[in-house]
């Protein structure tokens, strides 16, 4: 069974439980959410073995987090660090057709990762190495921590999936581009919605084509997905679902198209997964929680919860 090890920042996730502004909200549902372990979670669910490393506070939140990553399989590396807390991030719907998110993440535990975190053998035992265009804006030292990685899966012939997960609350488009192309045109497969992937540059699919990336995949969300290679370009519709969060998404989204790759299928058939698991990750509320196993994936996939557009 193949492993897939993944390293970033997971949050302690309080959401309100009704729509209306955070203002006003009487109550708030407790979980957790970070995008490399929902990524985790989706690609533990589909029956592939997974890894997890971050930095937790050591607090009940951090507690909270490992307890439940562990409760869904992965192993999970976690680094207690005694001199900060466990990030928070909140979530609103301000109104039936919007989520908002606020964090509380500046010189959390999370952010605070380093190179020194990632052990020896973890990467090089792999057949995937994971990460997102999150942490390296977190601080200079988790930058440092996924260059290092990055660096080292390709000494060791581990290839690299990269979701550049452009978050403007942690940087500004100018400082995020250049740090953000650094890491993806090392990887072997890119992710990004059209809007990502502007932030690499003119011509973004070229570019990283050039580079050595082998495929670039485009999310478009409900519109569905395409992937670019060097000899052309696959495209696959997405499904019609009717959504209620829809943040999580995209991590469904890699999980799905991660496993179908591991499995050697082709990217039409990854496509088709892909936009399955994020289609159905939009039905609950919550990061991760409705990233499906592969009963309800094959469900799905039979017409039993949604309908090819
Ligand atoms: O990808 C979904 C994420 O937005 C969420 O789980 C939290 O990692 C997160 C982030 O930084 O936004």
């Amino acid at each position: 069974m193949p492993t897939v090890i993944t390293l970033g920042e997971t949050m302690a996730l309080a959401r309100t439980t009704e729509i209306g502004s955070l203002r006003h909200a009487a109550s708030l549902a407790l979980g957790i959410g970070g995008a490399e372990s929902n990524v985790a979670v989706g690609l533990q669910r589909l029956g592939i073995t997974t890894s997890w490393l971050g930095r937790v506070g050591d607090d009940p939140l951090g507690e909270r987090l490992v307890r439940e990553l562990r409760g869904e399989g992965l192993d999970v590396r976690a680094i207690v660090d005694d001199d900060a807390p466990t990030g928070l991030m909140l979530k609103e719907r301000p109104s039936a057709a919007s989520t908002a998110v606020h964090y509380y993440r500046r010189g959390s535990a999370g952010s605070r990762l380093t190179t020194a975190d990632v052990p020896d053998g973890w990467i090089e035992g792999a057949d995937l190495l994971h990460v997102t265009g999150i942490t390296p804006l977190l601080s200079d030292g988790a930058h440092a921590a996924i260059v290092a990685s990055v660096e080292r899966a390709h000494a060791a012939g581990v290839p690299v999936s990269f979701d550049v997960n452009y978050r403007s609350a942690l940087a500004s488009p100018e400082v995020a581009g250049p740090i953000l192309r650094g890491v993806a045109e090392r990887a072997t497969l890119v992710f990004g919605g059209a809007d990502e992937l502007a932030l690499l540059g003119a011509d973004a699919e070229g570019g990283l084509l050039t580079a050595g990336v082998e495929q670039v995949i485009v999310k478009r969300g409900p519109e569905g997905a395409a992937v670019v290679t060097r000899t052309g370009v696959t495209q696959s519709p997405g499904f019609v679902i009717d959504p209620l969060d829809t943040v999580g998404a995209g991590d469904a989204f890699v999980a799905g198209y991660l496993s179908a790759f591991l499995e050697g299928r082709d990217t039409a058939d990854a496509l088709v997964r892909a936009n399955a698991c994020g289609a159905m990750a939009c039905l609950v509320p919550g990061d991760w929680e409705a990233a499906p196993t592969r009963r309800e994936l094959e469900q799905f996939l039979r017409g039993d919860g949604g309908d090819p557009v």
